[in-house]
């Protein structure tokens, strides 16, 4: 475990921009046959080549900490088919109002205290309005004021949007696309793959950085999980930042009930986004909870260097921060930007 004076040594320490990337980073088109053949080698096998493309790129033993909030929570007219915000599903969580600015700070400032350096703001929504974003943008040049990388996930964005987030320091815009294309339509259809894929060009076009990955273990086939990898890999450029969710089984909503993925899928889900989007920050996602230590450390060694920090994701739980302190340190690993300078 490392000393206080050595956390905050590492907490104050500079962080390298990440580089936008450029669609020459994409030198390889990636065919779903191709995945697919990744995500059958023999573990040992798939392991190897994951590290061997991740320490080309990043220090090993660095992991990066992003804490969300969720500052709009509930009463979403979608139907995805995983979540637990949802109107039309009774999970339990109550539809509120946007967080106010002060608290949204408070929170930001706790986050970066206990160590994240990315704050990712979420709402429950299908697609803002205009005077949403306005009010977002104030929390964003608020939060990017602390010195906290900023990062928000507010559903489908009309012209203009990501424009604006992006002038008020929004460094990032998360929107997954949660599955291969020919699974989507058995867990969403109040919005289409392609108004995702527009949604991910406005935010590339207006020079934010893109996050995006999906969600895995809804009941999809071993080709359709390769299909995914196969879309965020062939997006040119590939996302920055890539978040790769097991599914977390939410009483109420119409996946509760699916069967648990076999972990090994999972980590093997990590090493393949390694492989093939190599310069991405490949993020250990939603899902930790019901993981475990041993699985968590099998996916940092398939190539995933950041992960979601503080006790609660969205509306679920999180392990809580000591928890992840302590597992970095029995890992002899740290928290930081992973980068290498
Ligand atoms: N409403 C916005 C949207 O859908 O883009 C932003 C928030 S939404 C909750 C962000 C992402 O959280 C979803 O795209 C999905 O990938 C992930 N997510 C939601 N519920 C989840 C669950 N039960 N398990 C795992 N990931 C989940
Ligand atoms: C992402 O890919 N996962 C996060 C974040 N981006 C917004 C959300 C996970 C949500 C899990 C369910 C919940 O807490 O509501
Ligand atoms: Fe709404 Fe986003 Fe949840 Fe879908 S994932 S129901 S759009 S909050």
């Amino acid at each position: 475990m490392n000393t206080l004076q050595e956390q905050t040594i590492t907490l104050h320490r500079p962080r390298p921009v990440v580089p936008h990337l450029a669609a020459s980073d994409n030198a390889e088109r990636w065919s779903v046959d191709a995945i697919e053949a990744l995500f059958q080698l023999p573990f040992p096998e798939l392991l190897f080549r994951a590290q061997t493309v991740h320490r080309e790129h990043f220090n090993p033993t660095h992991v990066e900490f992003a804490t969300l909030l969720s500052v709009k929570t509930g009463g979403c007219p979608e139907d995805c088919g995983y979540c637990p915000q949802a109107a039309r599903y009774s999970t339990g969580v109550e539809a509120s109002k946007m967080m106010a600015l002060d608290q949204v700070l408070f929170a930001a400032k706790r986050a970066q205290e206990a160590g994240a350096t990315r704050f990712c703001m979420g709402a429950a929504w299908r697609t803002p309005k205009d005077r949403d974003i306005e009010k977002v943008a104030e929390l964003v040049s608020a939060v990017k004021g602390l010195g906290l990388e900023t990062c928000a996930t507010l559903g489908m964005l009309n012209e203009g949007h990501a424009e604006q987030l992006r002038d008020a320091g929004l460094d990032y815009y998360n929107h997954n696309l949660d599955t291969a294309p020919d699974f989507y339509g058995d867990v969403i259809t109040t919005r289409d793959y392609q108004d995702r894929l527009d949604t991910l060009a406005r935010v590339r076009h207006a020079g934010v950085k893109v996050c995006s990955g999906g969600i895995v273990g809804m009941g999809e086939s071993h080709r359709q999980r390769a299909g995914l990898i196969a879309e965020l890999a062939n997006l040119a450029p590939y996302p920055e930042s890539v978040p790769i969710n097991n599914l977390v089984r939410v009483e109420g909503t119409p996946l509760a009930n699916t069967a648990p993925l076999d972990p090994f899928e999972f980590v093997r889900t990590i090493a393949v986004a390694r492989i093939t989007m190599p310069k991405a920050r490949v993020r250990l996602s939603a899902g930790r909870q019901e993981m475990g230590d041993a699985i968590q450390a099998l996916c940092f060694l398939a190539g995933a260097n950041s992960i979601f920090y503080g006790d609660k994701l969205l509306t679920t739980g999180n392990p809580d921060t000591q928890a992840d302190l302590d597992l970095l340190a029995r890992l002899g690993m740290q928290r930081g930007a992973p980068e290498m300078v």
